[in-house]
């Protein structure tokens, strides 16, 4: 029974720093130009909602990529909107970090998204004069959230009309603090079976 405890607390371990988007850096799937207009489960590991459209950025006809090729483009033709469900443990704390830059034709120069997980929720402003697409000036952002449940949904929504985007790639979510009961919780489990078999 000892062995399934320090299991258990490795498993934890491995947890923490892991991180929990999948196709986080938007490279599948995989294209040769930018994809345009697209909806529902169109890249895999997301889901954009009903109502909503964004395109996947090439650099052979938009922007260089933070890494990778490929980058999100969170506008297709208006507001987009792009979300993840995570598998998480309520209240233990997660730090989300996503690349951010804005294609440098948006109106008005400044491209603005609102980031939301579990309770959290910011407005990320990104300027983007002076830059082009082959020098997008990306940069990492960092929301920190405390999961309320055991599913979080993590969502990008633009806060810009137009068919000129926030641009997004590399996002993350990696567990920082693993709630104190759920250690004391994986402890009196393991006492709990050591105390029946002694009976
Ligand atoms: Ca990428
Ligand atoms: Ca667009």
């Amino acid at each position: 029974m000892c062995k399934t405890i320090i299991t258990t607390i490795m498993v934890l371990a491995l947890t923490v720093n892991a991180n929990l988007i999948v196709n986080s850096g938007f490279e599948d799937p995989a294209v040769t130009a930018t994809a345009y207009n697209l909806t529902g489960t169109d890249i895999p590991g997301w889901v954009i909602p009903d109502g909503y459209a964004v395109d996947l950025a090439h650099p052979s006809d938009k922007w260089v990529a933070a890494s990778g090729d490929q980058s999100l483009a969170l506008n297709a033709l208006t507001y987009g909107k792009i979300t993840q469900q995570i598998a998480t443990i309520p209240q233990a704390i997660y730090e989300l970090t996503f690349m951010y830059a804005g294609n440098p034709a948006i109106e008005g120069g400044i491209a603005k998204t609102l980031v939301t997980a579990a309770g959290s929720s910011q407005q990320y402003d990104f300027d983007t004069t002076g830059y082009t697409h082959a020098d997008m000036g990306w940069t990492q952002q960092v929301l920190v959230f405390a999961a309320t449940d055991n599913v979080t949904t993590v969502s990008f929504e633009s806060l810009i009309d137009g068919i000129n985007s926030p641009a997004i790639d590399d996002v993350s979510v990696v567990m920082t603090q693993i709630p104190e009961p759920a250690a004391i919780a994986i402890l009196a489990i393991g006492g709990l079976f050591i105390r029946r078999k002694r009976i």
